[in-house]
């Protein structure tokens, strides 16, 4: 017999094929089999779309599916959401057996999909291969428990950890293979974010024109007082994906009236000495089913994001170049006195990508 876990992996891999298309939906794969011979394979390839397990049977006749067993690497849903729940769908086809990688975290579902399969006289087992199952899906597990984004921190800076020069020239720190990586996270992302140094300074466009992309990208950033000249690329939307403004009370309405008028979405949310209140930035964001979020820096984000332990992940590209003390540094003040103060990080992986290195590592929680 062949195990349950090499039809998972197979499911797993269909999955992953959903990256990019499915936010704030999570990625999921689905086999069905008979004795060991696979009948069909599905996947959840975009939100509003037929589920993983709805798209594998849709691949087989309104009665192939009988008796046999289905993989799937997430509770199948017992819920209406956007689309019918799952388990009527087995149930109507038949199905025997399900394996289920793991539970799905989402309230609505949270173990009534497998207890209304096993209800209904469909053998369930489960977990299988949930370790696999759950790193597939990080960002919605927090999304959909939290309502808050995934935060992945992407920075770019010099050996010596500098992000600009002294007069604040930041083109371009790391090269195009860097690039090129960029532009695939903002593809996988559901937002991109930005400070207001880097909106006003750099003038980005923030879109994902070096990558096949399947959705447009809602491009964030935050603007205190809604200072982006309107010349400014992301004063003009078009088609490349909705722009979205977090700003203070402080801001002028006339100006807000004029960036509305545009087609620029603003949003104010409450602001302290120190800013804008990040916590209520990613509470609007999740509000937006923003489930994978990437920021772009600059420092100071990146500094107050990391102080307020609000960072999941960090991907850091480190060009082999040197700018010296005048540089403006990665990340703002953390407050640290002490070594032993420092924010310590748990590193993921460390790889080449073209002249520079990318570090991913993870921020260690106390
Ligand atoms: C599954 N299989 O392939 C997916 C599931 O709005 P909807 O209808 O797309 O439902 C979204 C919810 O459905 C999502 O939050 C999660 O609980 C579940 N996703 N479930 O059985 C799938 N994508
Ligand atoms: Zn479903």
């Amino acid at each position: 017999m062949i195990p349950a876990e090499r039809f998972m992996e197979l499911a797993l891999a269909e999955a992953r094929r959903g990256l990019g298309g499915t936010g704030p939906n999570p990625m999921v794969g689905a086999v069905i089999h008979r004795d060991g011979l696979v009948l069909a394979t599905g996947y959840h390839a975009r939100v509003g779309g037929p589920h993983a397990e709805v798209d594998a049977l849709a691949k087989l006749s309104a009665d192939g599916a009988r008796g046999a067993t289905l993989v799937v690497t997430l509770e199948p849903c017992s819920h209406h959401g956007r689309t019918p729940p799952c388990v009527d769908a087995i149930l109507r086809a038949g199905i025997a057996r399900v394996v289920v990688g793991m539970l799905d975290p989402n309230p609505l579902v949270a173990g009534r999909g497998v207890a209304l399969l096993q209800q209904a006289g469909v053998e369930v087992q489960q977990p299988c291969l949930p370790e696999a199952c759950a790193a597939l899906n990080e960002p919605y597990v927090k999304y959909i428990t939290t309502r808050r984004p995934w935060v992945t921190l992407k920075l770019a800076s010099s050996l010596d950890g500098k992000i600009a020069t002294g007069c604040g020239d930041a083109r371009w720190v790391s090269g195009d293979a860097a690039a090129l990586q960029v532009h695939r996270l903002r593809a996988q992302a559901d937002a991109v974010l930005v400070g207001s140094g880097t909106l006003l300074q750099d003038d980005p466009s923030l879109d994902c024109r070096l990558v096949p992309h399947r959705r447009q990208l809602l491009r964030a950033a935050l603007d205190t007082r809604l200072a982006l000249p309107l010349t400014h690329k992301l004063a003009s939307p078009g088609g490349l994906g909705p722009v979205l403004l977090f700003h203070g009370p402080q801001a002028d309405s006339d100006k807000r009236a004029a960036l509305l008028g545009r087609g620029v979405d603003c949003v104010e949310v409450p602001a302290t000495a120190a800013g804008l209140s990040l916590p209520e930035v990613l509470a609007e964001l999740g509000r937006r089913e923003v489930c994978r979020l990437l920021v772009e820096g600059g420092g100071g984000l990146a500094g107050s994001l990391l102080g307020a332990g609000l960072v999941d992940e960090l991907y850091w590209f480190v060009a082999p170049k040197l700018v010296g003390a005048d540089g403006v540094c990665s990340v703002g003040a953390l407050g640290v006195e002490r070594m032993a103060q420092a924010l310590q990080l748990e590193l993921r992986s460390v790889e080449r990508q073209g002249q520079d290195l990318l570090v991913i590592a993870r921020p260690l929680r106390p």
